[in-house]
């Protein structure tokens, strides 16, 4: 059995990718499962129910001697407990390479430089001429619009955009009202604690000499969270001290208008964000006008100042 998972904190494209691989090891007449390290955002819960998917198991630790297929990460740092005594047996994945995973022999692995992985997977299917079937096309098409925020994101490539239109016709979708839907989920912040808010969708990044936290809300009503501004800058704090970080920073990203506010806990941060971003702080945030993308532009920005 081929256990197949992506990173800790799962989001839409963890979760969808894992499923479709799964789905298409099956077809290649292998036992796979996909699981989830960790409870579902409601975004993805939203795109599970409109597909017509089931939810996957959710693990907290890999079973030992397992054989694990994995998605969207090769980040050992972003990885369930338990992964030290798996067998890794593959890796799809678009994000850059970390390092920090090695095998007792050659595995298979295909990352590229596109959006989202359901785009790697779906183009490993149409190489082995498996079509998807609409459940499997809905979900890697809603981890494309999820991972691009339909396609405003500048991580969107081509590639992302021609697997979209493929699956909606597939899925016999309609994009915009799919996305409407996920945005609108994810927008959500009700019943969710500032800690909760910030852990929907966050990682932590070596750069440099820091060890940092970047959480990123990402929402079409930025202002539901940030109306919690004090509160998300003490759970930063506290995670700060919690996990030794050198820093914890929080992005809102507004999907419609394509901008993000930073939120940080201390002037360490304040600085960080201010030198990183050549911009001022006004009030208690910094606005970032045309920041989206943690991957493409915050992160590299960040890492750019602090390896000057
Ligand atoms: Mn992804």
């Amino acid at each position: 059995m081929i256990t197949v998972l992506g990173h800790l904190n799962p989001d839409t494209d963890t979760t969808c990718s894992a499923i479709a691989y799964a789905w298409f090891l099956q077809q290649r007449g292998e036992e796979a499962e996909a699981v989830v390290p960790g409870n579902l955002n409601k975004e993805t819960q939203f795109v599970l129910e409109q597909c017509g998917a089931q939810t996957p198991r959710r693990i907290s630790s890999l079973e030992k001697g397992a054989s694990i297929a994995l998605v969207d990460t090769n980040n050992p740092e972003e990885l369930v407990d338990g992964w030290q005594e798996a067998e890794i047996l593959s890796i799809v994945d678009h994000h850059k390479l970390v390092g920090g995973l090695s095998t007792a022999i050659p595995i298979y692995i295909v990352m590229k430089p596109v959006a989202c992985t359901a785009t790697i997977i779906y183009e490993l299917m149409r190489q082995e001429g498996i079509k998807p079937n609409e459940t499997i096309a809905g979900l890697m098409l809603a981890a494309i619009l999820s991972d691009t925020l339909k396609f405003t994101s500048p991580t969107t490539t081509q590639p992302d955009r021609m697997a979209a239109a493929e699956l909606a016709e597939i899925a016999g979708l309609d994009t915009d009202q799919l996305a409407d839907g996920m945005f609108t989920a994810k927008s959500d912040l009700s019943g969710a604690g500032p800690r909760d808010i910030l852990m929907m969708d966050s990682k932590i990044f070596n750069l440099g000499n820091e060890k940092l936290r970047i959480s990123v809300v990402e929402t079409t009503n930025p202002s539901s969270a940030l109306v919690l501004r004090e509160q998300l800058e003490q759970a930063l704090a506290e995670l700060k001290e919690e996990e030794q970080l050198t820093g914890a920073l929080c992005f809102v990203v507004d999907i419609i208008n394509s901008a993000a506010e930073a939120i940080v806990p201390s002037a360490y941060e304040k600085q960080l964000v201010e030198r990183a971003f050549n911009i001022q702080f006004s009030d208690a945030t910094a606005h970032l006008p045309g920041v989206v993308s943690r991957k493409k532009q915050i992160v590299p920005q960040l890492e750019a100042h602090l390896t000057a």
